[in-house]
């Protein structure tokens, strides 16, 4: 609550109506997004609308019941049929408050509704029950972490029915539904965790008490250069992950997968199952032992030795690799396929 430390400064002095439309606290969770700012004073505009016509049209109609009440002895006079001038003000002054609201309101909502060119993007995939965010390096994670004072543009899609991104701190809500992309944006503007809801009834399971209900998540907002540490060390398999594992993650990662299966089938490439210790035959060189040195020189250079009944295409992986324990990892997995 940044409103706070401002009022205690003794700078300026907040208004009454910029606190209720920035502290947050009654109406409206702290506006932790700059796109907070349009929704909460459209918001509070039509609240104030709203208040003043209710009690203008409460407090008439009371006064009128009591003062036209039917006494005894008071004939009722007929009703005027027509007043031009009320008539006018009745339309007019609605017509005009309306347009304002309409001002406001779509001007807020083509500025959400389009991403600053500059936006960092995320891709946000929803599905039962659960929020997954992928980032532009590959880095997979549950929930969303992003930078602070940076334009953020998510990208929603579906793999099942229709969910609802909503972000009430940044006050952002967008549809995520299967078969297509859909996008909104956010610029944070407080770090922190902020609660992320699916806002679109999406089914239940009496199993596990999961469901729509339980389709939480967060984002984090980082510190200035916080989050580039945090992606970097996501991408760090080698650091984050035991070994083999790191070497699943990174086969999938730099493709290898697309002409390698690991369950004994041949692609484009050998199967990688069981061949750690085998002696394989080349078309270009004599038969070699699948060890350590065998394995690191068919990743860097594949056509020194080209096995027999496959073409040489795979592309060198020379100088793809962040360090040497990649690799290391990549054949500690193929190790492991048994
Ligand atoms: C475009 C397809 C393609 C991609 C992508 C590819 N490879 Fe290959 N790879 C091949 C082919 C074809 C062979 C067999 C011919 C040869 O030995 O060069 C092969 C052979 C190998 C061998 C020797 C296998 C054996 O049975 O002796 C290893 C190890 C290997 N690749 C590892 C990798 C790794 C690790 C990656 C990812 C970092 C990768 N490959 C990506 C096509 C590919
Ligand atoms: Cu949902």
């Amino acid at each position: 609550m940044m409103q706070m430390g401002e009022l205690h400064g003794g700078s300026r002095m907040l208004s009454a109506w910029e606190l209720l439309g920035q502290s947050g606290s009654f109406w409206l969770p702290p506006p932790a997004a700059t796109s907070a700012d349009v929704v909460d004073s459209v918001f509070q505009l039509i609240l104030a609308v709203c208040t003043v016509f209710f009690v203008l049209i409460v407090g008439l109609m009371v006064l009128f019941v009591i003062m036209y009440r039917r006494r005894d002895g008071v004939e009722a006079s007929d009703s005027p049929s027509h007043n031009t001038a009320l008539e006018i003000m009745w339309t007019a002054v609605p017509v005009a408050i309306s347009m304002v609201i309409f001002y406001y309101g779509f001007k807020g909502y083509l500025d959400l509704r389009t991403p600053p060119l500059n936006a960092y993007e995320v891709q946000v995939f929803a599905q039962k029950w659960s929020w997954t965010f992928q980032y532009p390096n590959g880095v997979v994670s549950e929930e969303l972490h992003v930078p602070v004072d940076r334009p953020v543009r998510v990208v929603l899609s579906s793999q099942d029915v229709i969910h609802s991104f909503f972000v009430p701190a940044f006050r952002i809500k967008m549809d995520a539904v299967p078969g297509r992309y859909n996008q909104t944006w956010f610029q944070a503007r407080t770090e922190g965790k902020f609660d992320i809801y699916c806002a679109e009834y999406c089914g239940s399971s009496d199993k596990d008490s999961q469901g729509h209900s339980s389709m939480l998540s967060k984002v984090v907002v980082h510190a200035p250069g916080e989050f580039e540490n945090w992606l970097e060390d996501q991408a760090n398999v080698v650091k984050r992950l035991p070994p083999a594992q790191a070497g699943e993650e990174l086969y999938k990662r730099y493709g290898c997968a697309a002409c390698h299966s690991t369950d004994g089938s041949a692609r484009t490439g050998p199967s990688f199952k069981g061949i750690w210790g085998e002696t394989h035959e080349f078309s270009n060189s004599t038969p070699t032992k699948v060890d350590e040195n065998y394995l690191r020189e068919s990743i860097l250079e594949p056509m020194k030795k080209i096995r027999s009944g496959f073409q040489g295409v795979m592309p060198t992986f020379q100088g793809r690799f962040k360090n040497d324990q990649e690799i290391r990892a990549i054949i500690e997995f193929i190790k492991s396929l048994k």
